[in-house]
């Protein structure tokens, strides 16, 4: 991080208890005999309050789920990127930050929060070049799911895929991808790579998707074409108004739904 010649080990989750819980980040260094904590930074939003979950659990009231390091914005020193989410006192909010270590002091670039139901969560980052502009991008999956959710006819939760800039001054939503399928479905972890081979890079999303309660793998191979237009952008500020269907050019190349043998079971 600090290219001093020693690799810092960076971990993110939380501190406290879930009904208290702090988002995390902390920098350390390992000398060969003991791991030094060189740096610690805990937030919320709102103090003394938690989110709960679809079932009414506690679920915390900040918490990092995710973390990826790289030059986001392309200036030779990489950045932390955090997800997770952080509860506002009425909406659990999806939080994408972005952190600058200069050795010393951790620094929080940008923090972006933002919500599509009551539970909206991210689960993973990856950083990659997925347009083909040269410079790379942000990814986030997760997902979005109701208070109550678990109950007869209520709304599915829904997965989310999105696509974002960084520029060091101004997050922009580039492209953002939302589905459900079954009884809900979220996108659990996201990754890119050229996986059919023909120079481009796709990104891939994995995740859960439940019938009767039971998860069942939800696979995508996802690509983005002529996306690298910047009047395409939206700017952070819009991102909790614009519908998901707007400026979206990311289509389902390839979509594998692998079902287990579940049926056979359950319908015994
Ligand atoms: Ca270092
Ligand atoms: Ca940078
Ligand atoms: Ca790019
Ligand atoms: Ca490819």
């Amino acid at each position: 991080m600090d290219n001093n010649g020693d690799v810092e080990v960076i971990t993110g989750g939380y501190d406290h208890g879930l009904t208290n819980s702090s988002g995390q980040l902390r920098i350390w260094q390992w000398d060969g005999k003991e791991l030094l904590l060189k740096a610690n930074e805990e937030w919320r939003l709102v103090e003394g309050v938690y989110g709960v979950t679809v079932t009414g659990d506690p679920m915390g009231n900040t918490l990092v789920e995710n973390i990826k390091v790289g030059d986001v914005d392309g200036d030779g020193v990489a950045e932390i990127l955090t997800g997770g989410f952080a509860y506002d006192g009425q909406q659990m909010n999806a939080q994408l930050r972005i952190w600058n270590w200069d050795g010393t002091i951790l620094v929080l670039e940008e923090s972006h929060e933002w919500f599509i139901e009551d539970i909206t969560e991210i689960k993973a980052i990856a950083l990659d070049d997925v347009n083909g502009d040269g410079k790379m991008e942000i990814l986030a999956s997760g997902g979005a799911a109701v208070y109550g959710g678990f109950d007869v006819d209520s709304e599915p939760e829904a997965a989310f895929l999105t696509v974002w800039s960084w520029d060091g001054d101004i997050l922009r939503l580039k492209n953002e991808e939302d589905w459900t399928i079954g009884e809900g479905v979220f996108a659990w972890n996201v990754d890119t790579g050229d996986v059919d081979g023909d120079g481009k890079t796709e990104i891939v999303t994995v995740g859960c998707m439940y019938i009767n309660q039971l998860c069942d793998p939800d696979l995508r191979i996802w690509s983005l074409q002529g996306s690298s237009d910047s009047s395409t952008s939206n700017t952070f500020l819009v991102v909790a108004v614009v519908g998901t269907a707007t400026a979206v050019s990311v289509v389902i190349v390839a979509y594998l739904f692998v079902r287990r043998k579940r049926n056979e079971v359950t319908s015994k």
